[in-house]
């Protein structure tokens, strides 16, 4: 054969393919920091020298959570003047607010925190979002 033999130089380019996978684990939120107040000092009372002013309510409590920007559940019944905990177990503030005549409003709830307020007297339905996130919606019904 005329033709030469040329040998094809083996290149070895090693692509570093840097494979990055940015899993973004969300730990479970039980994180239950206290907000790092620089300056509080303030001393623990013992659980035995609280003085028991209020007495618990009859018929338990209702509870509702916020988790995942949705009240948990989103609709309940209650009965007039219910009391009523709102649990945050989400990682951003958030309020559980009627939207009618501000019938209710638990204020600012801290993630972590919870809040208590007093069921309208007045049967009916009161629906209730999140001031700050007013896509976040509910009804309270009652009766
Ligand atoms: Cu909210």
């Amino acid at each position: 054969m005329p033709f030469p033999f040329r040998t094809g130089r083996t290149r070895f380019a090693v692509a570093a393919a840097a494979l990055t996978l940015s899993l973004t684990a969300l730990a479970g939120c039980s994180d239950s920091g206290g907000g790092g107040g620089g300056s509080s000092s303030a001393p623990a009372t013992p659980p035995s020298l609280v003085p028991a002013t209020t007495s618990p309510p009859a018929g338990g409590g209702v509870k509702v959570s916020i988790k995942d920007f949705k009240f948990r559940p989103a609709k309940q019944t209650v009965a007039p003047g219910a009391r009523i905990t709102v649990t945050n177990d989400d990682t951003t503030t958030h309020t559980m607010t009627a939207t009618k005549g501000k019938a209710f409003d638990t204020g600012d709830i801290a993630p972590g925190k919870s809040a208590t307020f007093t069921a309208p007297s007045k049967a009916g339905a009161y629906p209730y979002d999140c001031t700050i996130h007013p896509f976040m919606t509910g009804t309270l019904t009652v009766k």
